[in-house]
């Protein structure tokens, strides 16, 4: 029998009661417990009439057992989809129907409005809070410690993470045992993780950078993490000391040099910190460096991959690159028109192949074909170039994409949401720099003739069918689109006159 994910990273530490979770409020998890958490969720699913390759989809708050029920899916062989905590009962219902899940957990505030959706596709619900309470803890306090692992191959499904597309649809990236295994057994080597480390853990563990790349690595090397709920810059700085590295979004780095508390002596036993999601500003690794003399690793990924590039551990840290190609992963600049490789300092897109690379986007074999080529490339929507050491850099994206703090926008999403408002004959959603999430919403509006919409409307609108992060940070009405001679919606000249709206 045999289960690669799970006997990789979870059954591998099976009878260890070293520490694998130190909580906020003083708890301290071992890897054993963890495992007996994980089996006793399994029991609860399978008890319940999950079966493998059934997907469980799961919105609740950051908390060990909500790790534990991501190692009950490996270990019972069914499909993890995590799911932003933000999301709107509107965006869960998408997410519950399309992935058709056959248990959905989530706080027990949300129950109520998900029992609709839940009854007419049949799945279940169950539920979790954030002190670990609920329907699904209270029934796994029951079962037996001991789970047997269920028979799976490497190349059989772990995990969905929905991604959203240009076409405002988000689209389920279906990723394998061995894309999550290989990944994270990758960066362990190139980091050099080992059971002694501490990784101070603030991210969400919804997304791949807190759930793939930083659990992972932990779970893979046999470490252990300081598990905090959110970023909150004063546990940030009250736990450092007891850790050795830390993974964040720049935002993080951002808001530590703005606190007067972040020193040179606080960081000066860390032994690493990496940044990723999105772009690191060169002058903020700088500054870093200049203020603590560590240089934060930054490393690229996404969703459909897990991580491609990374800057080296031993070699040269080179701010304002994503560093080289992962051991296994083949990276190649192409261009966009032609798919033809174009040459070493060209600007072009960035398309990847490896053992990380996703199967496919669930039920959607034209929006697969049209961005995995049968050769195995993914087309990734960045743009890049790669210089004569091999370093790439990223210079932009093809794809209509804001990334704040960290998190993925698609603007049609919120286009379409704009454009049905009473008033409104069309409108433009871009990302104008931010200073604390690096990129935010604004939201441009043209109204319909002789109309003026209300504003305060379309914001409450938004705020019914989108999640927080996604809501326009403010709302500006102009006549018209500047447009090309083909009608399409130049972004970039609107990007240009809004650019410094929230820099100071
Ligand atoms: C929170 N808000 C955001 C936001 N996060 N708005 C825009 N962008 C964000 N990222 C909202 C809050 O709901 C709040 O709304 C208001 O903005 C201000 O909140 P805050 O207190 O300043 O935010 P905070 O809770 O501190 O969160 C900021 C953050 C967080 C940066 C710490 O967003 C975060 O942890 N980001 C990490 C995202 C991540 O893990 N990305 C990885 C994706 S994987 P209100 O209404 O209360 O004012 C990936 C692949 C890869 O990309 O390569 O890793
Ligand atoms: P997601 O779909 O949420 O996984 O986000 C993936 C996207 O985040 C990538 O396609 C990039 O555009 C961006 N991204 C991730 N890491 C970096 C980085 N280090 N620098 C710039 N962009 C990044």
């Amino acid at each position: 029998m045999s289960n690669p994910l799970y006997d990789g990273l979870f059954g591998v530490h099976s009878g260890k009661s070293t520490p694998f979770l130190f909580l906020a409020d003083g708890r301290v998890i071992s890897h054993e417990m963890f495992l007996e958490m994980g089996a006793r969720i399994a029991h609860v699913m399978t008890r319940i009439g999950l079966a493998p390759g059934d997907r469980v989809a799961v919105q609740v708050d950051k908390s060990p057992e909500a790790l534990a029920i991501y190692a009950a899916c490996a270990q019972a062989g069914l499909v993890f989809l995590p799911l932003n905590t933000a999301y709107t009962v509107d965006e869960l219902s998408y997410f519950i129907e399309n992935s058709g899940a056959a248990l959905i957990i989530c706080d027990s505030a949300r129950r109520s409005g998900l029992t609709q959706i839940a009854q007419s596709l049949g799945a279940q619900i169950e539920t979790l809070d954030a002190n670990g309470s609920g329907t699904l803890i209270d029934q796994a306090r029951a079962m037996p410690a001991q789970f047997d692992t269920v028979n799976r191959t490497g190349d059989d499904l772990a995990a969905f993470l929905y991604t959203s597309g240009t076409t405002g649809r988000s689209k389920g990236a279906m990723l394998t045992q061995a894309n999550l295994l290989s990944n994270a057994q990758t960066l362990v080597d190139e980091w050099r993780f080992t059971d002694a480390d501490v990784l101070l853990h603030a991210l969400p563990i919804f997304h791949t950078h807190g759930l793939f790349v930083a659990s992972n690595v932990t779970l893979a090397a046999g470490g252990s993490m300081v598990f905090l709920p959110k970023f909150d810059v004063d546990q940030i700085i009250e736990w450092m000391p007891k850790t050795t590295t830390m993974m964040g979004v720049p935002t993080f780095y951002t808001r530590l040099l703005s606190d007067d508390r972040f020193t040179r002596d606080l960081t000066a036993h860390m032994r690493l910190f990496v940044s990723g999601s999105a772009p690191l500003l060169a002058e903020t690794h700088v500054q870093f460096e200049t203020l603590t003399g560590h240089r934060i690793l930054e490393r690229y990924g996404m969703t459909e991959t897990n991580m491609n590039t990374s800057n080296p551990y031993d070699g040269d840290r080179r701010a304002g690159t994503v560093g080289l190609p992962l051991p296994g992963v083949e990276l190649k600049i192409t261009d966009p028109d032609t798919g033809k490789t174009l040459p070493t300092g060209e600007i072009g897109q960035i398309e990847v192949r490896g053992p990380n690379v996703f199967k496919g986007y669930w039920q959607m074999p034209e929006k697969t074909a049209a961005e995995l080529r049968a050769d195995g490339f993914f087309i990734t929507g960045d743009l890049g170039k790669t210089d004569h050491d091999g370093y790439v850099q990223i210079v932009g994206r093809n794809k209509d994409l804001i990334i704040s703090g960290g998190y993925n926008i698609y603007p049609k999403e919120i286009e379409l949401v704009l454009d049905d408002q009473p008033g409104v004959l069309e409108s433009a959603v871009i990302g104008v720099p931010h200073p604390d999430f690096g990129e935010t919403v604004l939201g441009i509006i043209v109204p319909e003739n002789g109309q003026s919409p209300d504003l305060d409307g379309m914001m409450q609108a938004v705020r019914t069918s989108l999640a927080r992060f996604k809501h326009p940070r403010q709302l500006i009405l102009i006549d018209e689109l500047p447009r090309n001679t083909m009608g399409k919606v130049q972004k970039n000249i609107l990007r240009d006159q809004y650019r410094e709206m929230f820099t100071p």
